[in-house]
């Protein structure tokens, strides 16, 4: 009862961005995304008769507390779905993603583990029946079952069997490819969930970003099929920096930005004023993400390593769905 897979993280261009239930993870917003091929986690999942708990191994080393009872809560509904309801898992992940510094390992972690854990315990899921279980482990998880861009429809029903992520277009259609600019490895102040749940609450400019979303999302939609990069990419930067000013409004107040994510913004608009299409996209943390051609690759790295506080700059191409090994 053994299963291996592997998941690419992804990027929201347009950002998922507050839950109606935190329970089954269900949106208030649509959202979409480009799966990248530079960050993965690769999970093996083994059921066990002779384990009387869940074992979960993150590179290699033990894990416990909260981050132990997500995975664990979610080989509940893994084993609720199969009828196997008295069995229990060691899960071993190896994670290529710098964890929690605004590179959502969360998306790869979940989608992999969803992949490998249904394949261990026998379960012959689809896609869609995938994506919506892997929603209930982490929501931006649920579009790293497809390469690609791909939408996570939102949905209208209550028990959310009609939230899940479909792909808008795949892996090969468009070689759109993404810098990833670390500025600081260490822990984020606010998590993301935490961090959503406070703007939802109690941000007078929330109901400004959900008013937004439809025509944001219909416009990214129609960049991708003219394949016009410079639609796709001031839609995107526009869409981040909504999300962005909600936290300000949120109280207490707060913002994912460093003084180096500011200045990593200003060179990135900067540059594209003296010609070059480059765009930026910011996550739940200080990092910022580049969107560039590949014409433009030389050039936008070595702008972006030059920065002052810029510590690495990773490039990625879009990446696939899940594989299982
Ligand atoms: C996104 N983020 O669309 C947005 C943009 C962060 C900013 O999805 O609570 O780790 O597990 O559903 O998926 C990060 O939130 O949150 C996220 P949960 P998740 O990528």
């Amino acid at each position: 009862m053994k299963g291996t897979a592997k998941a690419h993280t992804n990027i929201a261009l347009i950002k998922y961005w507050g839950k109606r239930n935190d329970a089954l993870i269900l949106p208030t917003n649509s959202s979409l995304s480009l799966t990248l091929d530079g960050f993965y986690t690769k999970t093996t999942v083994e059921f066990r008769r002779d384990l009387s708990s869940d074992l979960f191994l993150l590179n290699d080393q033990a894990v416990s507390g909260q981050a132990y009872e997500r995975v664990s809560r979610f080989l509940d509904l893994v084993r609720k779905l199969s009828g196997e309801e008295n069995i229990y898992a060691e899960v071993n992940s190896r994670n290529e993603v710098p964890t929690a510094a605004g590179f959502a390992s969360s998306a790869s972690g979940f989608a992999a583990l969803a992949a490998a854990s249904t394949r261990a315990i026998g379960l012959e899921l689809s896609d869609e029946e995938l994506s919506i279980l892997t929603r209930q482990g982490s929501g931006s998880a649920c579009r790293s079952i497809y390469g690609g861009f791909v939408e996570w429809q939102m949905g209208e029903r209550e028990d959310g069997l009609d939230s899940r992520a479909v792909q808008v277009a795949p892996e090969d259609y468009w070689d759109v490819r993404v810098a990833a600019v670390e500025l600081s490895s260490t822990m984020k102040k606010v998590s993301s969930r935490e961090g959503m749940k406070r703007t939802v609450d109690t941000s007078p400019f929330y109901s400004g970003w959900l008013e937004a979303i439809p025509n944001d999302l219909m416009q990214l939609k129609a960049a991708i099929k003219e394949k016009d990069f410079e639609k796709l990419g001031a839609i995107a930067e526009a869409n981040c920096l909504k999300m962005h000013a909600t936290t300000l409004g949120a109280n207490p107040p707060f913002t994912y930005w460093h003084d180096t994510t500011v200045r990593v913004m200003h060179a990135i608009q900067e540059m594209r004023s003296k010609g070059i299409p480059v765009f930026f996209t910011i996550d739940a943390g200080p990092n910022v993400k580049a969107l560039y051609l590949p014409e433009h690759e030389e050039v936008v790295k070595s702008m972006l390593e030059n920065i002052p506080g810029v510590t690495s700059v990773t490039l990625s191409r879009t990446g696939k769905g899940i594989s299982y090994l």
